[in-house]
């Protein structure tokens, strides 16, 4: 607990006020406090300092958390409005008035001359979920387009399907953070939090102390696998045969948990009959890794009493991640894991709000309270909050790619709040054309990102430290952003964006400024919804420090709802209570190398970048830490090619070409290169990635696909 009022005052405070880091799921706790700096210094006047009491991250900080007030300062951020003031001229200042203005008058002619579904919204996953609810409800409503998608379709688009399928519900992990550490056995899929979450590592630590077994499962050896007991290395995208693998081994070894599969599932029999084609000497030929190692793996993880596979972007961003993410689930339903203490499946999400920002409304499929838009009870009830006919709702409209590759085709102009797809998109050239071919876009950010560079209107929103808000962590605990200082004069929120743009297209009533009232509202809409906030409070939240949803609103003088940490302890969210296996079976990537494209890229992050390097390119410390690009390869590699370390290499794929220097090691597989996709320009790792895409979950394979590597220049 804390004593923190819940609205602080707006000049910065000599105690610290506490708030969250900006940048990834973890969300870590952190205070603000106001340092004596001189204004002329161009620091914002503000330091972060340690919260040792909020849970999750414990105090500990990674260096993008320490360093996240450089992007408050002016001169890094955006301070007025930008206008494009003829086509193909230049990015001049312009008054509020003037920008609004021009938006919502090309809104009005493009909905005029191509109907609503021309407008399109790319919304993103660190929108708190206040914007996320706001911008859903602005394109149904305002808009009236089908046509709104966002980041995190890219992200955990996959586990989330799998979820769903499995479970009936898809919150990323069913339990807190804390449970890691106590469990017997676990299993990590493609995940390296020693560089994506390093505050997280202590749970990992301490589930090694406490005697638990960690196993990695990467094709690279990272940080995170160099503390492993045991480092599983497959070929990138083989993650699903792997996993059969391990299942085909459980059931012949007689390590199936009968009487929990009985009791707890169904499905079984076509999905042991699936994994049972699976044998291992077939998965060490697809995936690579030993028989001896995949037995070792099934042994940890049947011998523990507990046990829990987690998985992130490794395996779920593939053009199969929802079958793959099923595989795993399987794993865990047929030794009788999920639903158990210590134990079960979880996916480690990752923007600031990747877990609130897919529950209320922004995904194309999705209405608020993780309600479906094709679920006639879900539009009556959201129509009903919203004060509309049901019937005025549109359906369902393209998932994230598919909409990018729409621009300048059916879709005419597009807004974009929190996302760089220009950098962060499969196939970015394209993508990039495809924006630049559009007859309106708008992008509203803290920075000029390489997207809004690209717009014909950018308006400049305030940071995490300016406003308030909520944002649900990977652990599905609801937490909030609290303001610790005023934004600089020209900048305004996203929620007094959409307020000004609702109210040129008509709407004066329904698009609150105020954070809390559009959470009021919001809990109203996620009311007996999968996701129900309906009994989370701003109040509740600041004297909790969190609450885990689903928190459904008590009843007239009943005792308040406590919140879920932890979920399907009893049973799962599905009508019949059962968790359901899902007969999957392995098949190739998308691309598989061939004589022209022989080698694997793979593509991830480093710890000293965000995304699209957007924010942490802008920051000193983290770019004198990870400067630019790289070819991650392996010495047999790079000798074949005549490759030394440092020298640039030309990566190409039936996309395009990108040129970094390589980082010539051991860590990685000998037939598979590494990109972080952090940078614009000729080192763009997305300038090569192939958008295939699952066919339920609509995720871009950015995982795997086919490149030629030669040596550019020595
Ligand atoms: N420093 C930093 N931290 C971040 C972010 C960031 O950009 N920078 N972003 C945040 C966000 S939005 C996210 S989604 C998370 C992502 O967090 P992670 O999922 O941990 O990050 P990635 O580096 O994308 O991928 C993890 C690992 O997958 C491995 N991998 C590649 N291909 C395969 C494969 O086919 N199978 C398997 N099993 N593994 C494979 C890669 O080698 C990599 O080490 O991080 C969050 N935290
Ligand atoms: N090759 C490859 N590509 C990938 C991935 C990969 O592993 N490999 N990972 C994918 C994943 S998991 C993700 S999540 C995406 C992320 O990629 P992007 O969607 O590009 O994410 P960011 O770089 O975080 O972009 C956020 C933008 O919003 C701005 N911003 C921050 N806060 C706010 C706010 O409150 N309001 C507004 N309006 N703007 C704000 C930031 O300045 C930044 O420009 O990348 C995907 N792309
Ligand atoms: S781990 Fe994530 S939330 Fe924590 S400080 Fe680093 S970037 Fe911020
Ligand atoms: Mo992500």
């Amino acid at each position: 607990m804390n004593a923190t009022p819940v609205t602080q005052p707006a000049s910065p405070p000599r105690e610290p006020a506490w708030t969250h880091c900006p940048y990834c799921s973890l969300q870590c706790g952190m205070g603000l406090r106001r340092t004596d700096a001189p204004e002329t210094s161009g620091l914002p006047g503000l330091e972060v300092t340690e919260r040792t009491a909020f849970p999750v991250n414990r105090g500990a900080l990674c260096g993008k958390g320490r360093t996240a007030t450089e992007v408050l300062a002016a001169g890094t951020r955006l301070t007025e409005p930008l206008m494009r003031r003829s086509p193909g001229g230049p990015l001049e200042p312009a008054g509020w008035d003037e920008a609004l203005d021009r938006i919502a008058g090309e809104l009005v002619r493009v909905r005029e001359a191509h109907g609503p579904d021309a407008s399109a919204i790319f919304g993103g996953g660190g929108l708190t979920n206040e914007k996320a609810y706001l911008l859903g409800k602005f394109a149904r409503l305002v808009l009236g387009t089908s046509q709104i998608d966002y980041n995190g379709r890219f992200c955990m688009s996959s586990a989330a399907a799998a979820g769903i399928r499995a479970f009936g519900l898809d919150r990323g992990l069913p339990f807190p953070m804390e449970d890691i550490a106590t469990s017997g056995c676990v299993i990590l899929v493609g995940s390296n939090p020693a560089e994506t979450m390093p505050p997280a590592l202590r749970y990992f630590t301490e589930l090694r102390e406490n005697g638990g077994k960690l196993i990695v499962v990467d094709p690279r050896r990272t940080r995170t696998a160099e503390q492993a007991d045991l480092h599983l290395a497959p070929r990138p995208g083989t993650d699903l045969a792997l996993a059969l693998g391990m299942l085909h081994l459980v059931v012949a070894e007689g390590r199936t948990d009968e009487e929990y599969v009985a009791a707890r599932t169904t499905g079984w029999d076509e999905a042991r009959a699936a994994a049972m084609a699976h044998w291992p000497e077939l998965v060490e030929r697809i995936t690579g890794v030993p028989v001896p190692q995949l037995r070792e793996a099934v042994a940890h993880f049947c011998d523990a009493e507990s046990a829990m596979v987690l998985t992130a972007r490794g395996p779920e961003q593939q053009a199969k991640g929802t079958d793959t993410v099923g595989a795993w689930i399987n794993l865990t339903l047929a030794t009788g894991r999920a639903g158990r203490p210590h134990s079960g499946y979880g996916c480690l999400t990752g923007q600031g709000n990747g877990q609130g920002g897919r529950e209320h409304g922004q995904k194309a499929d999705q209405l608020p309270g993780y309600r479906m838009l094709t679920d006639p009870e879900a539009r009556a009830h959201v129509a009903g909050v919203w004060g509309v006919d049901p019937d005025t709702l549109p359906g369902p409209g393209r998932s994230a790619y598919e909409l990018l590759d729409a621009l300048g085709r059916d879709v005419r102009s597009l807004l974009v709040l929190a996302s760089n797809p220009v950098v962060s998109a499969p196939r970015a050239a394209h993508v990039e054309e495809r924006l630049r071919s559009l007859d309106f876009l708008a992008v509203c950010d803290v920075v000029l990102s390489e997207t809004a560079a690209l717009a014909d209107v950018v308006l400049p929103v305030t940071q995490w430290a300016e406003e308030g808000g909520t944002l649900t962590n990977l652990e599905g605990r609801v937490l909030l952003r609290r303001k610790a200082l005023d934004p600089p004069p020209g900048v305004r929120s996203d929620l007094s964006v959409l307020n000004a743009l609702a109210a040129r297209l008509g709407w004066e009533k329904g698009f609150p400024e105020d954070p809390e009232e559009v959470f009021d509202e919001l809990r109203r809409a996620s009311a007996g919804g999968k996701a129900d906030y309906s009994g989370i409070t701003y109040r509740r939240i600041a004297e909790e420090d969190g609450v885990f949803w689903p928190c459904p609103a008590p009843e007239e003088g009943g005792a308040p709802h406590p919140g879920t940490p932890r979920l399907f302890l009893d049973r799962f969210a599905t009508p019949d209570g059962r968790a359901r296996f899902v007969p999957v079976t392995h098949r190739p990537s998308a691309e598989e190398p061939d004589a022209e494209y022989p080698v694997l890229l793979t593509t991830g992050r480093v710890l000293a970048q965000y995304q699209s390097g957007a924010q942490t390119r802008r920051v000193a410390e983290l770019n004198s830490a990870a400067p630019g690009p790289f070819v991650q390869l392996h010495p047999q590699l790079a000798e074949r090619h005549g490759i030394s370390e440092g020298d640039t290499v030309a990566v190409t794929s039936r996309r395009g070409r990108a040129l970094a220097p390589a980082r010539v090691t051991r860590d990685i597989r000998p037939d598979t290169v590494f990109m972080p996709f952090h940078w614009p320009g000729q080192g763009r790792a997305n300038s090569l990635t192939n958008p295939a895409l699952d066919p339920t979950s609509r995720m871009p394979e950015f995982k795997v696909c086919a490149v030629r590597v030669e040596r550019a220049t020595r």
